[in-house]
């Protein structure tokens, strides 16, 4: 077998099922790696998985956790990182699994874009197989290092872009989100801005989603609609560019864009040079990548209904929740995006900055460093903390917008106060990120009494903040393998495109593998009802204080990111 591991070793025999059976290939190009997997399109039981990290397998392009982080917020990727790192794992997968691929799709980091000159379109119309797609398209790019979504440096961009368009809320409603700095739109005007003359020799912008379906189909391949949601520049009701914005963010933006389709539609197949140069079969068809987000809904089988919910959690350096609905409700913060699963449908994310940076903080000042102490002092805290709450910011906050960092806290009386015990600090800041997720998910359209959440991530392996997190949402969580999840939804992704191109319409996703979660915690009746209503009221109303503070006296520049 090639580089990488079969899952499920012991039955591997049954993962397989013969090496005959048709298979179907997801390829993540996330911000530190590529990852393939190959799932059975019979049982979509998972066959084979492989990694290329950035860092440890291409020190030749000298990032860290696959960026470069530059001056004032900028932070990029180098495109010949990604051409390598792709060409590099496709060549080193078994022929006898790449020949059996009936169909393949991708995921990517979301918001990233890649600036192709007229030269690199042209060559990449006419790769040879005996090079790699870094010789084949060397040169073919008007910007060599990419922005990323981990960039920071287009605050005056969001600025000018919301006020041509009639502020945050207009934004918001078009788009599904007001202007963030790492949304393409903001980067690509930034670009435009700063450097006129790369502006000028692009012929093509493509996410990092369409960039890997072009190099599959071997032209320029259209937007997916789910990942185009993070641009800032589609209406995310209609699926169509909004004109205005396209003005708004820089000159002759619209040549440059190409098309957007959905999710599940067919681009046609694999290139010429894909078969010959990695094996693939030529009728294996190529279905839109979309954005990591987006394929991890896939991944971890979250559906649309709103009676028995699920909702997905996400703890790591930020955090996030995802949910899936059909009456969204952009705001002023979170994002509201089309759903890669099927038609009417989105999917509504929050997206905190002060994840594990803020917990590791307090961890640091109340229990000297350790997580093992923290836990214990949050478990000996009652759920609802006295009625004390507090926030700690180490950094300034996009959920909601808040241009301040240090910590805050009120006690039961909603009195400001300087400190609290070591067991309330600890605790405050484990409830102040699920409090805050149900005052926001409400606002944006998503159930706040889910059946169950998915909680991935590091935090998901913490005892004290999984069970905080049941009792605040009275819901059981359970975990699952993020790192797995965006790329066995972008193969899952594959498998409905193909089935959908097969039957001429829109037909339902198939049933995602990774299904068997462990649970984690279990809410518990009494904790759950020391979260009413009125908590929630109470935690809301300590946050607009907090932003109403920040617009008195904002400590730094604002920055959205
Ligand atoms: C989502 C976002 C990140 C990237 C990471 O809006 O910025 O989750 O998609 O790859």
């Amino acid at each position: 077998m090639a580089a990488g591991r079969g899952l499920d070793e012991a039955s591997s025999h049954a993962n397989t099922g013969g090496a005959s059976t048709a298979l179907l290939l997801g390829i993540d190009l996330s911000t530190q790696s590529v990852t393939v997997v190959f799932l059975d399109a019979g049982t979509n039981r998972i066959v084979h998985i492989d990694t290329l990290n950035f860092d440890r397998e291409l020190p030749q392009f000298g990032t860290s956790a696959g960026l470069h982080v530059g001056k004032n917020g900028k932070v990029t990727s180098p495109v010949q990182m990604w051409l390598v790192g792709l060409d590099r794992i496709l060549r080193r997968q078994e022929r006898t699994l790449m020949g059996r691929v009936k169909a393949v799709s991708g995921s990517a980091q979301q918001h990233g874009s890649i600036f192709w000159t007229a030269d690199g379109l042209a060559a990449l119309r006419c790769m040879a197989p005996a090079d790699s797609f870094s010789s084949n398209l060397y040169g073919g790019f008007a910007l060599e290092d990419c922005p990323t979504w981990a960039d920071s440096s287009t605050q005056m961009e969001c600025d000018a872009i919301e006020s041509a368009t009639g502020g945050p809320g207009a934004m918001a409603a078009l788009t599904g989100s007001r202007a963030y700095c790492r949304f393409t739109g903001p980067q690509i005007a930034r670009v435009a801005r700063t450097e006129p003359l790369v502006w000028k020799h692009t012929a093509r912008v493509s996410l990092v989603s369409s960039f890997l379906t072009s190099l599959l189909v071997g032209h320029p391949a259209p937007v997916d609609a789910s990942d185009a949601s993070g641009m800032n520049l589609m209406n995310v009701r209609t699926s169509e560019w909004c004109e205005e914005l396209l003005e708004a963010t820089a000159p002759g933006l619209a040549a440059r864009l190409g098309t957007i389709v959905n999710p599940w539609e067919s681009l046609g197949p694999i290139s010429p040079y894909c078969a010959a140069r990695f094996g693939f079969v030529t009728d294996c068809l190529v279905i839109p990548a979309s954005g990591d987000n987006s394929c991890s809904v896939v991944g971890t089988g979250l559906a649309c209904d709103q009676t028995a919910s699920t909702l997905m959690v996400s703890l790591g350096t930020s955090d996030t929740l995802v949910g899936l609905t059909r009456s969204p409700r952009p705001g002023p913060e979170g994002h509201v995006m089309v759903s890669p699963r099927g038609p009417d449908e989105w999917f509504a994310m929050l997206c905190y900055k002060n994840g594990a940076l803020a917990r590791e903080a307090v961890r640091d000042r109340v229990a000297g460093g350790c997580w093992k102490k923290f836990d214990d002092l949050v478990a000996s805290a009652p759920p609802g903390n006295d009625g004390n709450l507090a926030m700690t910011l180490v950094m300034e906050e996009i959920v909601p917008v808040l241009p301040i960092r240090g910590s805050f806290r009120v006690d039961a009386q909603d009195e400001p106060v300087a400190a609290l015990s070591e067991a309330h600090e600890a605790r405050a800041v484990v409830e102040a990120r699920f409090l805050s997720m149900r005052v926001h998910a409400g606002n944006l359209g998503l159930p706040t009494a889910p059946s169950r959440i998915i909680a991935t991530g590091g935090g998901s392996m913490s005892t004290s903040l999984t069970q905080v997190l049941a009792d605040v949402f009275n819901a059981p969580v359970l975990v699952a393998d993020s790192s797995e999840a965006a790329a066995v939804g972008a193969a899952l992704r594959a498998g409905h495109g193909l089935k959908c191109k097969k039957q001429a319409r829109w037909v339902e996703l198939l049933a995602s593998p990774l299904k068997d979660f462990k649970v984690m915690a279990t809410p518990n009746a009494q904790a759950a009802a020391a979260y009413p209503a009125t908590l929630l009221k109470r935690f809301a109303a300590f946050e607009r204080g907090l932003v109403a503070k920040a617009q008195k006296h904002p400590q730094a520049q604002q920055s959205r990111e």
